[in-house]
C-alpha cells in the first residue's frame, strides 16, 4: 500500500468514475473529483468542461497540488466529430497543458479498444493481439483515443510527463455480450490496473490493454503485467448464459469481425 497520494479523477460522475470513486480510496488515494456535470454526493467536486477555454481557471485549480491524474473524462461512445473534437481532443490537450504547468509527473489515460477497433479479432489458434499493433480506429471516438495516446507520447518525450495509456476493453460490473467475454475488465481489476499504472516506476509512455484474465482473451496483457498488474477475475462464469441468449460470435457477421465489434459498422457522424 503506497502512502496516501492525491489523485485528480476526471470523469468522476461517469460509470467508470463512479466505480473508481468507490474502489481507489482502498489503495490509499485521496481523490479530487472533476466532471462537467455535478458528481452526486460530492459537493466538493470541481465542475468544469475540459473542452471549454472559459473553464481554464477551474482546471488549473483542480490540478494544483495533485500527485497524479486518472483521466476518464470525455465522450465515451461515437458522436459527431465536432463534439469529439472539443471534449476528447481539445479537452485532453487542455488537461495535459494544465498538468505541464502544474508540474504533474504521472497521468493514467483511459484509451480504448476502439483505438485499434478494426484489428481483426483473433480466431482459434491465432496469437493474441500485441500492444504494438498499429492504430486502426473504428470511429471518430476511437480516433480521439489514438490522439490521446500520441499526445501522451509527445508530453513524455518533450516534457517528461509519464503516462500509462490503458486501452480499456469493456469495464462494467458484469459482461453483457458475448464479445465482452473477451474484453471484460471487472471493476476490481480496473482498480488494480489503475493502481499499478499509478505506482510502477519509470513507465515513460506505456500502452497497455485493460481487461481481466479472461479465458477468451483477445489481446496480450504482458505490458500491463509488467507494471505489476495481477488480474483476478475472468468472464468465463458468464459465458454459458450469454452464449445461450445471444449465440456464439459469427465469422460472417461484420459486427463480430474486429476488436471494436459493432463500433466498426456504426455510421460515423460528420459534422454534427
Ligand atoms: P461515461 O460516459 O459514463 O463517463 C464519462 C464522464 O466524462 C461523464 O461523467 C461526462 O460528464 C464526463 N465528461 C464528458 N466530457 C467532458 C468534458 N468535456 N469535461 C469534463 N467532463 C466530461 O464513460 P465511462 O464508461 O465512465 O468511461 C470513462 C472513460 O473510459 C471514457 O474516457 C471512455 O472513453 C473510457 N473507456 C471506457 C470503457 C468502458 O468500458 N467503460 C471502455 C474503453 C474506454
Ligand atoms: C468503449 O470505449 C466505451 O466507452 C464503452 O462504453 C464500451 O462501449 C466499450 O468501449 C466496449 O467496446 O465495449
Amino acid at each position: 500500500m503506497p502512502a496516501a497520494r492525491t489523485v485528480l479523477l476526471t470523469g468522476a460522475a461517469g460509470g467508470l468514475g463512479t466505480l473508481m470513486r468507490g474502489l481507489l480510496p482502498d489503495y490509499g488515494y485521496a481523490l479530487r473529483l472533476l466532471d462537467m456535470v455535478p458528481v452526486e454526493g460530492a459537493p466538493d467536486a470541481v465542475t468544469a468542461d475540459l473542452g471549454d477555454p472559459a473553464d481554464e481557471a477551474a482546471l488549473r485549480e483542480a490540478v494544483r497540488g495533485v500527485d497524479a491524474i486518472v483521466h476518464l473524462a470525455g465522450i465515451s461512445l461515437e458522436a459527431p466529430f465536432d463534439r469529439i473534437l472539443r471534449a476528447n481532443i481539445e479537452g485532453t490537450y487542455r488537461l495535459y497543458e494544465a498538468a505541464r504547468e502544474a508540474g504533474i509527473r504521472r497521468v493514467v489515460f483511459a484509451s480504448s479498444n476502439h483505438a485499434v477497433g478494426f484489428t481483426p479479432r483473433p480466431r482459434d489458434g491465432d496469437p493474441l493481439v500485441p500492444v504494438g499493433t498499429p492504430h486502426r480506429p473504428d470511429t471518430f471516438y476511437g480516433l480521439s483515443k489514438c490522439f490521446g495516446e500520441d499526445l501522451a507520447q509527445l508530453y513524455w518525450d518533450r516534457h517528461g510527463i509519464e503516462t500509462v495509456s490503458v486501452r480499456i476493453g469493456s469495464c462494467f460490473p458484469e459482461p453483457t455480450s458475448v464479445r465482452m467475454l473477451s474484453l471484460w475488465l471487472s471493476p476490481g481489476d480496473a482498480a488494480r490496473l489503475f493502481h499499478a499504472a499509478l505506482t510502477a516506476e519509470g513507465v515513460g509512455h506505456t500502452v497497455v490493454y485493460g481487461s481481466s484474465a479472461n479465458t477468451r482473451l483477445w489481446w496480450d496483457l504482458s505490458s500491463a503485467r509488467a507494471l505489476g498488474y495481477e488480474p483476478r477475475d475472468d468472464s468465463e462464469p458468464y459465458a454459458r448464459k450469454l452464449i445461450a441468449e445471444q449465440g456464439a460470435l459469427d465469422d460472417a457477421n461484420p459486427d463480430h469481425a474486429g476488436l471494436g465489434g459493432h463500433f466498426c459498422t456504426t455510421p460515423t457522424m460528420w459534422p454534427h
